[in-house]
């Protein structure tokens, strides 16, 4: 680890005294999200009392918080600065699978900073990593307009629009699917599926399950047919149906010779053909649960595919959902939704404010158990 200290050394011969230390601006420079997605606490709220929205997150990342961020307020809690907290805090970043890249360069500005603003105490370092976090979430361009999922505006320039869902097996493409359809029926867009995950019956009556819960249209075939086959037909039903969304569930695995990848490519180019435009979104959905795996599984997919975004499923459950900055950090995809829960309404725009400050949220509050099916009633 770098002599991040050496200033530490020179500051016992009394010297010029040190610069203040700027105020915490963590909290003030979080801008309040909440508002401009209109989930704005209302006007009787406490000023301290979290919006549902905040709630949800907080909840949703509530196994996150108690094996990273918890700890880490202990670690710092009246110690002052030292090497040996900066290691603690490198495997505290490590063991949330941030990745060693990623958490290499939190640490490398986090010691720079403290080079710069000379803090004695430790615990200004959770102030200084919240805003690391968050400079690292934010990198990607413009992600005012790539978050909204659906975003109206773009669906109106192309009928239908289309998007395709594809990750490995297991990883909640299904029920994203269906969580995504919801939104669409929210927005009253006409929504048809297309069950081609035909690797095995149970995916595809999976599938027509959540549309008959949603009350949206379903295409499928029998298992065992074309993945291409189906995409095909979905895209011909789609056109002919007049509908708004079509979303291509795919599968993980297959029982063929053709690699995924090849199988996928496939698919991609007949949807291509049948609409020039389509797939408007290639969504790689990812298990937060399976860490710096589901990173490399997202490079591998990003070779194949021109993907648009990531749907980090299963953070509810996650204790490695440090993930979320190595994905951002070194794919330059944008993630662009949070699974938090299994029902249709547990999907949350990935927002970076509201994800680091229910990461650093004080302890739990007592409306945390509120759901989202406040949002989404009838399900
Ligand atoms: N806790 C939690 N569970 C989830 C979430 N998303 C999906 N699941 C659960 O994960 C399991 C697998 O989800 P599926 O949607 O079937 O995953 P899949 O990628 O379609 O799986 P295959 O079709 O087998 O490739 C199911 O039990 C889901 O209910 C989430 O955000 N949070
Ligand atoms: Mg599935």
């Amino acid at each position: 680890m770098a002599q991040w200290f050496s200033w530490r050394k020179k500051e016992l011969e009394p010297e010029t005294p040190d610069p203040p230390v700027p105020p915490s601006q963590a909290d003030a420079e979080f801008p309040s999200h909440a508002q401009e997605e209109g989930f704005a606490p209302s006007s009787s709220s406490l000023p301290n009392e979290p919006s549902v929205k905040q709630s949800v997150w907080r909840r949703g990342l509530s196994r996150l918080r108690h094996a990273f961020s918890t700890p880490l307020e202990r670690l710092f809690r009246g110690r002052p600065l030292s090497e040996e907290v900066f290691s603690e805090l490198e495997e505290a970043l490590l063991g949330a699978d941030v990745g060693g890249q990623t958490t290499a360069e939190l640490i490398a500005r986090l010691q720079e900073r403290c080079r710069r603003e000379r803090p004695t105490e430790a615990s200004v370092l959770k102030t200084y990593l919240k805003e690391e976090m968050l400079a690292v979430l934010q990198k990607l361009p413009n992600p005012a307009v790539l978050q909204k999922l659906p975003n109206p505006e773009l669906i109106g320039q192309a009928k239908p629009w289309v998007i395709m869902v594809v990750g490995v097996n297991g990883v909640g493409k299904t029920t994203t699917i269906a969580k995504l359809a919801a939104r669409f029926c929210q927005e009253q867009k006409k929504v048809l599926l297309v069950a081609a995950d035909t690797f095995r019956a149970a995916a595809i009556e999976q599938l027509e399950v959540w549309a008959a819960r949603l009350g949206v249209d379903l295409l499928k075939h029998q298992s065992g047919a074309s993945p291409a086959a189906v995409a095909f037909d979905g895209m011909k039903a789609a056109i002919a149906r007049r509908v708004d969304v079509v979303i291509v569930d795919t599968a993980g695995r297959l029982h063929t010779k053709t690699p995924l990848m090849e199988e996928l490519k496939k698919m991609h180019r007949v949807i291509a053909r049948e609409l020039p435009g389509a797939p408007h979104e290639t969504l790689l959905v990812l298990d937060a649960a399976t860490g710096q795996n589901a990173l490399s599984q997202a490079q591998t997919f990003q070779r194949a595919l021109p993907l648009t975004g990531v749907i980090l499923a299963k953070m509810d459950g996650s204790a490695k959902g440090g993930v979320a900055l190595s994905i951002t950090d070194r794919l330059g995809v944008p993630i662009r939704c949070v699974g938090l829960g299994e029902r249709a309404g547990d999907l949350q725009d990935f927002v970076a404010v509201d994800f680091v400050e229910a990461l650093f949220a004080p302890g739990e509050s007592a409306d945390s158990t509120i759901s989202l099916d406040r949002e989404m009633p009838g399900q």
